[in-house]
């Protein structure tokens, strides 16, 4: 590969990352998925000028408010990513099946993808953002959409914050590319990022203590003693404050949600895939999270997702 400072944008950073990864093909697919960043960031930031805020009275395929937000990224990645001519399925938490592109010849990649994380952040102008899990095209529709997290090979997320960032991990690195507004360019700032050391933070949702078991209990209140809390409500934001300053972030079963919130392939498989290239770890609690097996396209899980040695403490108090 090319040296850093002759990449600097994100077209030209996954040229040569296709070229030398060996994957004809991925460099279309995120370029498809900056274009929908670029564009929802543009949405996102005049949503209330534009009437995009609240709700749109439907609801989703997990039974929750669909906003209008919601609606608007889940039509604006999927028309970006059909159209790079790459993808041969395309699932997302908004859409009860997966589309399948039999007739694309090209079509080489799965993708699985929450295009609006943090709808609950949305109304009221804090960081949301979009996440994406990209597999190769293995053989028939059902084995396609069903894939394990070990067999991604790249993930992706967009944060919309106080500046737009874009994260690509492929099995080789995990970058950081800011977006430049002037010109909806993406520009290379961090390159193969490593999770820090020393966690920092610690980010879970405290409101739900009564309803976690008692190990749960125990565990988060051993992370008290060492680290500060910092919860968002959005699982992108809560998640990139982490990977940049170390931490871990938990969304357990409770006794309301035995599988917990998040899912298991638009939402934990992406962000395990990128913390463990960044050298991380991601766990359900009982298992590596990228070694389930699916069995159903909307499933719910548990997340225990940082640095490896306080997901390992976490893991081994739940378990004791
Ligand atoms: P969403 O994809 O519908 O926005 O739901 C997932 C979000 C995550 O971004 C976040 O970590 C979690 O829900 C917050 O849930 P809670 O409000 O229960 O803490
Ligand atoms: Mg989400």
């Amino acid at each position: 590969m090319a040296t850093s400072d002759e990449i600097k944008s994100l077209g030209q950073y996954m040229l040569s990352v296709s070229k030398d990864e060996g994957m004809e093909g991925l460099d279309a697919v995120i370029e498809a998925i900056a274009r929908g960043s670029v564009r929802v960031q543009k949405t996102v930031e005049s949503a209330a000028l534009g009437r995009w805020l609240g709700s749109t009275g439907k609801t989703n395929v997990h039974g929750e408010d669909v906003q209008t937000l919601d609606e608007i990224g889940s039509r604006v990645f999927e028309e970006e990513l059909l159209v790079s001519g790459r993808i041969r399925a395309l699932g997302s938490e908004e859409v009860e099946t997966a589309i399948e592109q039999a007739g694309s010849s090209r079509g080489n990649f799965v993708v699985m993808m929450d295009p609006i994380d943090g709808s609950s952040n949305i109304d009221v102008a804090i960081s949301i953002g979009s996440i994406f899990g990209i597999w190769r095209h293995s053989g028939k529709y059902d084995e396609d959409v069903l894939q394990p997290g070990n067999q991604l090979v790249a993930a992706s997320y967009t944060i919309y914050g106080s500046s737009t960032v874009m994260v690509v991990a492929t099995k080789n690195h995990v970058s950081s590319f800011t977006l430049d507004p002037g010109n909806d360019t993406f520009w290379l700032t961090n390159r193969d990022l490593k999770l820090p050391t020393d966690g920092a933070y610690y980010s879970v949702n405290e409101g739900y203590f009564n309803r976690w078991s008692r190990n749960m209990q125990d565990a988060v209140t051993t992370l008290r003693d060492s680290l500060s809390l910092r919860y968002v409500g959005s699982l992108v934001a809560d998640f990139h404050r982490n990977l940049l300053k170390g931490g871990v972030f938990l969304y357990p079963s409770d006794d309301r949600s035995p599988s917990g919130k998040l899912r298991l392939m638009y939402e934990a498989n992406p962000l395990s895939f990128i913390i463990e290239q960044a050298g991380g770890s991601s766990s359900t609690g009982k298992t590596r999270m990228m070694d389930v097996i699916p069995d159903s396209l909307h499933q719910r899980t548990p997340m225990i997702i940082g640095n490896s040695d306080l997901v390992d403490g976490i893991v081994s108090v739940l378990n004791c």
